[in-house]
This record gives structure tokens, sequence and C-alpha cells, in this order.
């Protein structure tokens, strides 16, 4: 695939960016964490959305190492921002099913310590579905990080088919609701249920949920009735570049 080569030429190019989109808490809206986004800074095109090429990056392997690159990346700009005095919040990555079965989490582990950054300020966030494919490897590498101290989220919830009995067996601390569930809230009474469910869920099994995709004061009103505690979308912040993100940090007193 063309394609390919183009995304290994602009790894080495250095043309990939992370953006940070806030993860707010419905109480005080005050900044409870940040998802990492990448996105490609094309000479020719612009930036270009990771919808366009993850898929690719995924099917041809190339996702493994540019998934390090994300992470490094991160950890990277966690470490500037605790040097520069913020008071810091954690930073999640996406990492994909296959850079997940390819990766042990010594390897993971091995990133955040190079950055010498506390475990705690750093989430990956693993789909519904990369779990359910393999069950076994993703047990024991999300095991290995809770023992290590490295947050775990379950990212697009609702979406995977995950089954109950594994959900409560699954060492993670966070269920991220998928935004195809939010965006019929508060008027589609199944969305709405199904919503409602998710949250008093989470709460039974003493997970934190984020709502994702939320655009609407309608949406986050909704949500804070039923005490979901962290939204990030549209309404509450979208995805920044760096130096803008540090706007939303405040300094450790
Ligand atoms: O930002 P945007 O809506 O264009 O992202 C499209 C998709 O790309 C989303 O599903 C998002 O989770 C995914 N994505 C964004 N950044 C990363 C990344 O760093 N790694 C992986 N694996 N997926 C990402
Ligand atoms: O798959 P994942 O949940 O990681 O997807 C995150 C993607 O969702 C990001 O690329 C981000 O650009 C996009 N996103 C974030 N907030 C909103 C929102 O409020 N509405 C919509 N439509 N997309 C959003
Ligand atoms: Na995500
Ligand atoms: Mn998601």
């Amino acid at each position: 695939l063309a394609l390919d080569g183009e995304l290994r030429s602009a790894l080495v190019n250095k043309q990939f960016r992370l953006h940070y989109q806030p993860k707010v808490s419905l109480i005080d809206y005050g900044l409870q964490g940040f998802e990492a986004l990448l996105r490609w800074d094309n000479p020719g095109q612009g930036m270009i959305s990771p919808g366009e090429f993850i898929p690719v990056a995924e099917e041809t392997g190339f996702i493994v190492p540019l998934g390090d690159w994300v992470l490094d990346e991160a950890c990277r700009q966690q470490r500037v921002w605790l040097d520069q005095g913020m008071n810091p919040v954690p930073v999640a990555v996406n990492i994909s099913p296959r850079h997940l079965r390819h990766r042990t989490a010594d390897d993971f582990r091995r990133i955040v310590d190079r950055h010498r950054l506390p475990p705690e300020l750093i989430e990956l966030e693993i789909t519904e579905g990369a779990v359910m494919q393999d069950i076994d490897h993703a047990m024991s590498v999300l095991g290995a990080l809770k023992a290590m101290g490295i947050r775990v989220a379950v990212d697009d919830f609702g979406t995977g088919h995950s089954s109950l009995s594994y959900l409560k067996k699954l060492p993670i601390t966070t269920l991220k609701i998928d935004r195809s569930f939010i965006n019929g809230v508060p008027q589609e009474r199944e969305d709405a249920s199904i919503v409602s469910t998710i949250i008093a869920m989470a709460d039974m099994l003493g997970l934190d949920v984020v709502a994702e995709g939320v655009e609407k004061t309608e949406q986050a009103n909704f949500l804070r009735h039923l005490n979901c505690t962290q939204v990030q979308g549209w309404l509450t912040g979208r995805p920044v570049p760096a130096d803008t993100a540090l706007g939303l940090l405040t300094k450790r007193l």
C-alpha cells in the first residue's frame, strides 16, 4: 500500500502531532484529564484525521511503532508540563487492537519510565472490541498494568458485546460510554436507558465513568442527573494542540 510508505516517512520526518481533548467534572467543570488524539500534519494536505490512516496502519502493522510513538510523545509532554510546575492530570492514549496484541505491560511501562513519570498520570484507552478479541492476553496485560499503577479505560463501551462476566473480572479503572449512545440523549428513550444502566453498573463495579461526545447542555444536564462524574466532548472542549492545552492546566501551589 502506498499510504503505508507515506506513513512510515511521516514518522521519520516528524509529521505526527498530538492534540489534547479535556475530560471535565460535571460537578464544577474542573479539568480531570486529557485524551491525546493523533493528527498527521501533511505538508501538502494539512491536518489529516486518524480516521483516514489508523485503519491502514492497523492492517499493515505500522500501528505498532506509531502507537509506541504516541505513548512516548504523550509521556514526553506530560513530563514537560510537570517540569513547568503544572498541577498534573492523567493523559490518556488510545491503544489499537494490534498494538495491544504485540506488546506486553513491561513494554508500555518502559516507555512511561523513560520519562520518569508516576504511572497514575498515564492512562491507556483500549476498545471493548480489542479486549474481547483476545481475552487472555488482554486480562494478563491489563492486570500487570493495574499492578504497576497505570490507569486503563475501556473505550467505546457498549458497542463491542463484552460479556458482563468478563467486565466484572477485567482489571480496569474506567468505562467510557460510546458517543453513539450519548448522541440520542435525552430524547431517545432506548439511549437514555442504556446510558443510565451503564452509569449504574460502573458505580456498582467501582469504576469511573466518562461520557464521550457530549455536544449539548441538555446532554450534560441529563448525565449530571444520573450522577455521571466526567464528560468529554465539544461542549466542554475540542481537541487542541499542547500549547493551548497548557492554558487549561493550573500551577501547583
Ligand atoms: O480525532 P478523530 O475523531 O478524527 O479520530 C478518529 C478515530 O481515531 C477515533 O476512533 C480515535 O479513537 C482514533 N484515534 C485518535 N488518535 C489515536 C491514536 O493515537 N491511536 C489510535 N490507535 N487511535 C487513535
Ligand atoms: O474512538 P474514540 O472514542 O477515541 O474517539 C474519539 C474521537 O471523538 C476524537 O477523535 C474526537 O475528535 C471525537 N470527538 C470528541 N468529542 C466529540 C464530540 O463532542 N462530538 C463528536 N461528534 N466527536 C467528538
Ligand atoms: Na479513545
Ligand atoms: Mn471512544
